[in-house]
């Protein structure tokens, strides 16, 4: 069996994100395995086969990877959630796909986020926007297991030679809902052909990549987009007039990239650290 011919591993398949990978992945002729820890709630998609797995189990990890050529990597808490929830999936988690990748000589794609980086401010008028090799500035304990998974990466590329793209997805669903995805807005088809291209890269190497569309209001610069060949084709300005006015009204949302979840649970006395202290 060639590289390309052994089968994709895909965790957190059940998920939105994982069900609709599932299906255009499967139509694009991969064979698939698919994970998670709840059952996988559509028709099997021609090609795959479906394993309840969960992160926290090491060993089931390793069996499930077995013979994998790739591991997309979207299982674990997805949302800004307390640290106890997100311990396990996506910190102990984590090391167990690294784990198996190394052991199958696996590449791997981490579905990062923009909570990693989410407290730098959004950039205003034509100020810089923000490249991919920024200062992590994570906005929650979710945020914060999103930049550990992506120096998990770093780890293994550097020690073990595990190829990885981090991808920080911004907001990936059907439509932008609010104004601040007019910036961050990922389409599912954008989605679809970074993982197809991800797959058939050439050299991955250690790669971090910002998961947005083609929008022209975007807060983000640049990034090894072209190790993997992969140009966005959508654009959220198209839903502006839809979306454009759905603003919070929260001063702390509203600043900085990582929008709520940089407001949730927020103790500061004043807005941002800089005003406080004169320093970033
Ligand atoms: C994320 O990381 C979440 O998975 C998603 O539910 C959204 O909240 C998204 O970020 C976002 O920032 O819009």
């Amino acid at each position: 069996m060639t590289a390309s011919q052994k089968p994709v591993l895909l965790t957190g398949a059940s998920g939105n994100l994982g069900r609709m990978l599932a299906a255009e992945l499967s139509a694009r002729g991969h064979s698939l395995v698919l994970t998670d820890i709840k059952p996988f709630p559509d028709p099997l998609p021609e090609g795959a086969r479906f394993t309840t797995v969960d992160l926290g189990d090491g060993l089931a990890m390793m069996r499930i990877a077995e013979g994998c050529q790739a591991i997309l990597h979207f299982g674990g808490v997805s949302v800004d959630r307390p640290f106890e929830e997100v311990l396990d999936p996506n910190i102990r988690g984590l090391y167990h796909v690294y784990e198996a990748a190394r052991r199958e000589g696996a590449r791997v794609l981490f579905a990062s986020s923009n909570h990693s980086i989410g407290f730098h401010e959004r950039p205003s008028g034509n100020a810089a926007k923000l490249d991919a090799d920024c200062a992590f500035r994570p906005d929650s304990f979710y945020g914060l297991s999103k930049a550990y998974g992506e120096l998990m990466g770093r780890l293994y590329w550097d020690k073990h030679g595990v190829e990885n793209l981090n991808v920080r997805i911004g907001s990936c669903f059907p439509e932008p809902v609010d104004a601040r995805m007019l910036s961050t807005w990922l389409s599912f088809a954008d989605l679809a052909r970074l993982c197809a291209d991800f797959i058939a890269a050439p050299k991955v190497g250690h790669a971090v990549i910002w998961g947005a569309s083609d929008n022209p209001a975007t807060y983000w610069g640049t990034d090894h987009r072209d190790r993997i060949g992969w140009q966005p084709q959508d654009s959220a300005e198209a839903f502006r007039e839809q979306v454009g006015g759905k603003v919070s009204g929260n001063p702390v949302t509203e600043r900085y990239q990582g929008g709520a979840y940089c407001a949730s649970d927020y103790s500061r006395a004043g807005p941002s650290p800089r005003e406080t202290f004169a320093l970033d």
